[in-house]
């Protein structure tokens, strides 16, 4: 069995989900290379040691510029904030090291260009974690477009809603500052949305945006800060929110469609509300992540007595390339699982040196698209894609 070994650089949240994909997709997946976990970088080492010890990574270092120096590194994971993405890319990419970057990108859209650059120079495959697009309804919802069956699409709606920092005594963590994470919800969650519409429906040819921040202060972050998490710590000291707490974007695509973006942290009871609906000339469809094996689908050829959205089970019908490698039919499976199907197709990428996507490439189109919701936000007016600032 051939093996390549994996160094993963970050080890909270996502931290967390990649280990457990590196970890178990060989258990469900036969896999022509397998990924071993060699090495965790982080910067608190006591953290990190318990990290590795959990997961199974074989040894640690705080430092991930000696992590790319190492010939015993073939695959470098990019779990750390967005600030870090650029230098980590580039460095990685000219080692030869194959890259599974998380979203968003990258800060700036010249960040995203040297990177994508970098690694089509260097020959590797790499990888942008956008890991929706492989949950059962999202495919599901690819295939039926693909096959014509909802016709020519007129709009897409995305709306990427949250509620984890709505209380003002959230502290300020790394997401709530533009060095660090560039944009809030805008970046953080339109990436996401902004990707799978790229899937779905095409790429987007100019946006007008609008963006606020309801809480201009918060708390420092005290011990135990991070995605979700307040923490334990209690501090009094406040510093300046300097990223957007909601975003809401229109876009015209290049085939004519037109669409909207919502994002926002600030929707009490939506927790992880990844939604979207289609519509198009034959029929629509709607998804919602946290019911994320069901697709609703209206299909106006339907009887008219008989017309409506249905719901569907998007594991069955074999459609989920997925699926038969994890349970029988209706046993569905959660967000992990996509996870571990990325890093299936990433390993393959590799096997067979075919590119995976979405990619650096995407990359780029994601933060084209975001910066001209900033420059849009900015200025008040509609801007296009072709005009955007790197
Ligand atoms: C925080 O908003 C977050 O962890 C995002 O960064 C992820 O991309 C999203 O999938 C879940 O929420």
């Amino acid at each position: 069995m051939k093996t390549m070994n994996v160094a993963i650089i970050g080890t909270k949240f996502m931290g967390k989900a990649h280990s457990n994909a590196w970890l178990n997709a060989p258990r469900f997946f036969d896999m022509g290379i397998k990924p071993v976990l060699k090495v965790a970088c982080g910067r608190n080492e006591e953290e990190l040691k318990a990290f590795a010890e959990r997961w199974g990574w074989e040894e640690i270092e705080t430092d991930w510029r000696k992590v790319l120096e190492r010939d015993d590194v073939d695959i470098v994971d990019i779990s750390v904030p967005t600030h870090l993405h650029h230098d980590i890319a580039v460095a990685a990419a000219k080692a030869g090291k194959h890259i599974f970057c998380e979203k968003p990108f990258a800060l700036t859209l010249a960040e995203a260009q040297a990177m994508y650059e970098a690694a089509e120079a260097a020959g590797i495959v790499h990888y942008l974690n956008h890991n929706y697009r492989r949950c059962p309804a999202v495919m599901l919802a690819k295939r039926l477009i693909d096959e014509g069956q909802i016709g020519r699409i007129f709009h897409w709606r995305g709306a990427y809603l949250q509620d984890w920092i709505v209380d003002p005594n959230f502290p300020l963590t790394w997401h709530l500052q533009k060095e660090t994470a560039g944009t809030g919800p805008h970046g953080d969650l339109n990436s996401h949305s902004v990707d799978l519409a790229r899937f779905l429906v095409g790429d987007i040819k100019s946006v007008s945006a609008m963006m606020t921040t309801f809480i201009k202060e918060r708390p420092l972050p005290g011990a135990g800060a991070a995605t979700f998490s307040a923490g334990s710590g209690e501090t009094t000291e406040m510093g300046e929110v300097t990223v957007d707490d909601a975003s809401f974007m229109v876009a015209e695509f290049e085939n004519g469609a037109l669409g909207s973006f919502e994002a926002s942290r600030f929707a009490p009871g939506r927790k992880n509300y990844n939604y979207f609906e289609i519509y198009g000339s034959k029929g629509s469809l709607v998804f919602n992540l946290e019911r994320m094996n069901e697709l609703q689908l209206f299909l106006r050829d339907d009887p008219a007595y008989a017309q409506g959205f249905r719901t569907i089970i998007a594991t069955e019908g074999g459609q989920h390339k997925y699926i038969a490698n994890w349970w029988p039919p209706g046993h569905i499976i959660g967000y992990e699982h996509e996870f571990h199907h990325a890093v299936v197709d990433f390993m393959k990428a590799i096997e067979t040196g075919e590119p995976i996507a979405p990619n650096f490439y995407d990359g780029v189109k994601e933060i084209e698209v975001l910066q001209a919701g900033v420059q849009s936000a900015q200025t008040g007016q509609r801007v296009a894609i072709e005009d955007v600032a790197a």
